[in-house]
């Protein structure tokens, strides 16, 4: 029902395109399958990245009918039509998502040469690629960070991927909306309940941010001048760390050059310094940051344990940050169905326990929290997060994102990220839990 054949859509009913981040989740399950399928998976959602470097967050299936989600195509249309944007104008979102890809190919890599694949054909994809993802990367390093923070600026909920977190609550709610054309939600025809999705209020403010973005025809500067969210995302700036290091990894590989290698060390460098300024003592957890209202941003939510995904933190720090997460506050809260995360902490003022990013346990949340602490040393904790994983998929099947109580799956019920996650912690040794960082 999700493959498409070259692409994989995130869900047959809400989400019937190919989402960017979702597609390198689904590369990594799919390489253990076939090679050829996941890096084709890939490439296809790079044939659409911007003239900017931009890899889109969403490709827009033509066939999809018009009512199955929205905002589609046309809504987004008269935003990509310019010179900067995609070689398909029409195809695409304007918007960009958290990037996992260079994380994702090195993998597709790894997989296949523990697969005694063809290595040929796998180096061939390597240097096709390298280039592109040095470009997406470059993107959100100079345009998404004028300041060089070493951290990544977002324009909307929707680039985190994590869309109606009370990690936004207070830029979202500083919003002044004006006037728009109106708006259908499809995505509420697609759920049981309505209250496993953002509420009107959000969506609406969602909706706004789309029409300023449009009207700056998506320059980046004016965006930056003018536009009322602008917040310093921590889980898409650790992220990017981790998957420049990978980026450094296939540099080598395909031979790039000195240059390129010393930028990426340099990238790598300036993310781990800004992501020290993110961390906050009283919270014990590391925040956004808000640069309109210049502040960080308090709340308690899986993202706070982004820099852990980053590596090579401070063994203290690491230690507290792993015996925070299995505290009462995350995963050992005693109301919990299982050890697991949930995205929001049931301790914090925004949780709700059904409402998507509001506290809901997400499964790839839980993958990503694992390959980090694998990486980290932490194989106790992966090990457990990948075990409870795997047996909540087991008994409930690849929902979205579970209820944390009482485990009821959630939004979509047949969600291609979580049955990849399921297929790599499947074919992942769990007494090697940590790929070996061949960077040391
Ligand atoms: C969700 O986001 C989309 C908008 O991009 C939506 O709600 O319509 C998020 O969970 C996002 O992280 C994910 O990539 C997407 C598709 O699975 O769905």
């Amino acid at each position: 029902m999700n493959d498409m054949g070259g692409w994989t859509r995130a869900s047959p009913d809400l989400y019937p395109h190919q989402w960017s981040w979702d597609s390198a989740f689904i590369a990594i399950g799919l390489a253990h399958l076939d090679i050829r399928r996941a890096a084709r998976e890939i490439e296809g959602l790079f044939a659409h990245q911007w003239k900017t470097g931009k890899v889109p967050h969403i490709v827009f299936d033509d066939h999809a009918p018009p009512e199955s989600y929205f905002p589609g195509p046309e809504h987004w249309s008269s935003a990509c039509n310019f010179p900067d944007s995609a070689p398909d104008p029409s195809s695409t979102s304007a918007l960009c998502q958290p990037p996992v890809h260079a994380i994702a190919v090195r993998h597709i890599w790894r997989v296949a040469e523990r697969r005694g694949s063809d290595m040929e054909e796998v180096d061939g994809f390597l240097k096709r690629i390298y280039p592109a993802l040095l470009s997406w990367h470059r993107y959100l390093l100079t345009c998404r960070d004028p300041e060089e923070s070493g951290l990544v600026t977002i324009y909307h909920p929707w680039e985190s991927g994590t869309d109606n977190s009370p990690r936004w609550d207070r830029p979202m709610e500083r919003l002044e909306v004006g006037e728009m054309p109106g708006f259908v939600r499809q995505d509420l025809q697609h759920v049981e309940d309505p209250s496993e999705r953002p509420t009107d209020f959000q969506y609406e403010r969602y909706l706004w941010l789309v029409e300023l973005i449009k009207r700056t025809r998506c320059d980046e500067d004016a965006i930056y001048d003018t536009h009322p969210f602008l917040v310093k995302d921590v889980l898409a700036s650790a992220i990017l760390v981790a998957a420049n290091e990978a980026l450094l990894e296939i540099a080598v590989r395909v031979g790039a050059e000195e240059g390129e290698r010393e930028v990426l060390e340099t990238w790598i460098s300036r993310g781990r310094r800004g992501l020290e300024g993110c961390w906050d003592p009283d919270w014990g957890l590391y925040l956004d940051y808000d640069l309109r209202a210049g502040e960080l941003l308090p709340t308690r939510t899986v993202a706070g344990f982004a820099p852990v995904v980053s590596g090579k933190l401070d063994p203290g720090r690491l230690e507290a940050l792993v015996a925070r997460l299995q505290s009462s506050e995350f995963a050992g809260h005693p109301r919990l169905c299982r050890s697991l995360p949930p995205s929001t902490s049931p301790e914090d003022l925004g949780f709700e326990r059904r409402s998507y990013w509001r506290g809901p346990v997400w499964p790839v949340m839980n993958w990503l929290l694992w390959w980090a602490l694998g990486r980290a040393g932490q194989t106790k904790a992966a090990g457990r997060l990948r075990l409870e994983g795997l047996e909540q998929l087991d008994e409930r099947g690849f929902g979205e994102y579970f209820e944390p109580f009482v485990d009821e799956p959630l939004g979509s019920l047949y969600q291609s990220w979580t049955a990849a996650v399921a297929l790599d912690w499947l074919y992942a040794d769990p007494l090697a839990v940590h790929e070996p960082d061949r960077q040391g």
